[in-house]
């Protein structure tokens, strides 16, 4: 199995190594990622400018690719031929923090694997409930794991799987669970900043706060982590909203077409 691993908080991170060492198990890995933090950076590109690649070494001497863009162009440089293979799965991560419910679209890590989606190759998000140190090791083994059973069931189209762990060692851990993406709540507050000597006029905000809380619903991401348990959510992209089309339908906007 041909790997690529990628992320969005930066080739340095740890969650990154811990990612491309459990995967070396399953088959040859190439990392390229973006050379510095990204979060939260979603499905963003890189236009009106060419990409710096350089070559950056790890802890255990083996080397990766960190590039002066998002990790969506990340995964665009591979399939475009940037290896010398095509990828048979992305895998994005291991985010230090979680990617669960409506944080999903802002989020680069599952971004780049929805990228592979996109170009036909099928991805892993992987991300870790934040903590003063992290336990990579059991959630990058499971990881390893389910990408040996994408590699032998032939899953119906390709496939993005969003997982998420709780930051606890191996025995603490209660298993794992299939789960949607649960409701966020967030408290985010609209907060004007001092006005200090210099700044050049205008106005500050603070609007990102407090940590959003969430609707504690059986089956979803948020309660499967509440369990201890490492969640594991298929994701696809159907943004259309079916009903929504039936009711316009009945708009008879071809007549406000005319008269515009
Ligand atoms: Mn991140």
């Amino acid at each position: 199995m041909k790997i690529l691993i990628t992320n969005d908080d930066g080739i340095s991170s740890p969650g990154l190594f811990a990612a491309k060492q459990a995967m070396e198990s399953r088959g040859e890995v190439a990392v390229i990622a973006p050379d510095r933090n990204c979060s939260a950076i979603g499905r963003g590109i890189t236009i009106g400018r060419s990409l710096r690649v350089v070559e950056t070494a790890f802890p255990d001497g083996s080397s990766g690719f960190a590039v002066d863009g998002t990790p969506v162009d990340c995964v665009r440089l591979a399939a475009l031929g940037f290896l010398q293979w095509h990828p048979d799965i992305v895998i994005s991560g291991i985010n230090l923090g979680p990617n669960l419910g409506d944080d999903i679209t802002y989020s680069g890590t599952v971004a780049a694997a929805f990228e592979g989606v996109m170009l036909g190759i099928p991805a892993i998000a992987i991300s870790i409930e934040g903590g003063d140190s992290y336990n990579f090791e059991p959630v990058a083994r499971f990881t390893a794991g389910i990408a040996g059973m994408i590699r032998q069931n032939h899953l119906p189209g390709v496939i993005l799987l969003n997982i998420n762990s709780p930051n606890l060692p191996a025995a603490e851990l209660q298993g794992a669970e299939v789960t949607r993406l649960g409701k966020r709540i967030y408290r985010d507050q609209l907060v004007e900043e001092p006005a200090a000597d210099g700044d050049g006029g205008g106005r500050s905000y603070t609007i990102y706060g407090d940590d959003p809380s969430y609707h504690e619903e059986d089956g979803t991401d948020f309660h499967a982590l509440n369990q201890r348990k490492i969640s594991v959510t298929p994701i696809h992209f159907a943004l259309t909203n079916l009903t929504g089309m039936e009711i316009i339908r009945n708009w008879d906007l071809d007549r406000l077409a005319r008269e515009a």
